[in-house]
């Protein structure tokens, strides 16, 4: 049971499935690659990079509510003392997920942890980081999206099942996605189950532009390396000294969004085709959405959620809301 090792069912993503994304983005009027790919090894690197950087205040946030909150959490999750899958989405490398994770083996709860994850690599530092940290703790790794990972978690016996979806990776969705999301999610759990989803709450506009656009040049890079991820696996040829990273945030939508700038017209060749760029033409890379509070309450009556509890750091810049199915 207790193996430690990483699942691969089902394989995330194929090498067509991302050359076909890559291909579909960059043919459409506005061309926009998906930030999903973002997490190759180097792209792990520069994410954890990304969450040490000044400006980034997501991070510091989330980890100071785990970290400071963990009692209280566990006592709304947990409610008794069934066996539970605890299955993470997105889990990355588990920095702030290992201070819930902690108390829970402390406090002896029968809980296995089941961490989904688009990168096979991070799953690996975080299986040897968790097996390090805490060797008691029961978990098996899955590499795979999001959905079909947790299939694959609920195709087991009726455990009772918390979800922990946290690092406001839901922002990584337009608010109708989001909302379909959470739908979806809704839809594959049982009644009492429950969730833990941090959102990133609307604050000074100039606050929230810093983190996605830091003076050390870290989310430029983070955006610069899907061009040398697409060069690697799949054959193009991208010049990444022609693309420049932008960023802006709305503070009316709430939406920080990601670009690359083509900064001279030019073509990009992959095996089978070319693609043109324009001078200044756009590359639409990620969206990072940010809520009020009013937005995530409807959120979840929206998608047939009942809200519980709401935990913030000292600022209310960040919440993990708790959510029951
Ligand atoms: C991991 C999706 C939460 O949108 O804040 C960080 C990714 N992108 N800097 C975010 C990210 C640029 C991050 N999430």
């Amino acid at each position: 049971m207790n193996g430690n090792t990483v699942i691969n069912r089902p394989f995330p993503f194929s090498a067509r499935q991302f050359y076909d994304d890559v291909v579909e983005g960059l043919s459409a009027p506005l061309k926009r690659l998906s930030s999903k790919y973002f997490y190759d090894a180097r792209g792990d690197e520069i994410f954890r990079q990304i969450m040490q950087a000044p400006e980034y205040y997501l991070f510091r946030c989330e980890r100071e509510i785990l970290e400071r909150q963990r009692a209280a959490i566990t006592e709304v999750l947990f409610s008794d003392t069934a066996a539970t899958d605890l299955v993470e989405l997105g889990a990355g490398d588990g920095t702030k997920t290992f201070f819930l994770l902690e108390h829970l083996v402390y406090r002896k709860y029968a809980v296995v942890y089941r961490p989904i994850d688009i990168s096979q690599h991070i799953l690996h530092t975080l299986t040897a980081n968790m097996q390090d940290r805490l060797p008691e703790l029961r978990m098996d790794a899955v590499h795979a999206e999001y959905f079909d990972g947790l299939e694959t978690v609920m195709l087991r016996p009726s455990q009772r099942v918390v979800v922990l979806f946290l690092g406001a990776n839901i922002g990584n969705m337009a608010k109708e996605d989001a909302e379909a999301f959470c739908r979806h999610l809704r839809a594959s759990l049982r009644p009492g189950d429950k969730v833990l989803i941090g959102f990133d709450l609307v604050k000074h506009p100039r606050i929230i532009q810093r983190a996605y656009d830091d003076r050390a040049g870290l989310t430029a890079a983070f955006n610069i390396n899907l061009l040398h991820r697409i060069n690697t696996e799949l054959g193009a040829d991208f010049n990444t000294d022609l693309f420049e990273h932008y960023c802006t945030y709305v503070p009316e939508t709430g939406q920080c969004v990601s670009y690359l700038v083509s900064l001279e017209a030019h073509q990009v060749n992959f095996p089978d085709r070319t693609v043109q760029f324009d001078r200044d033409e756009l590359i639409h890379m990620e969206i990072s959405q940010k809520y009020r509070e009013s937005e995530i309450t409807d959120m979840a009556s929206k998608t047939g959620f009942l809200p519980l509890r709401s935990f913030y750091d000292e600022r209310r810049w960040f919440v993990d809301v708790v959510w029951e199915a």
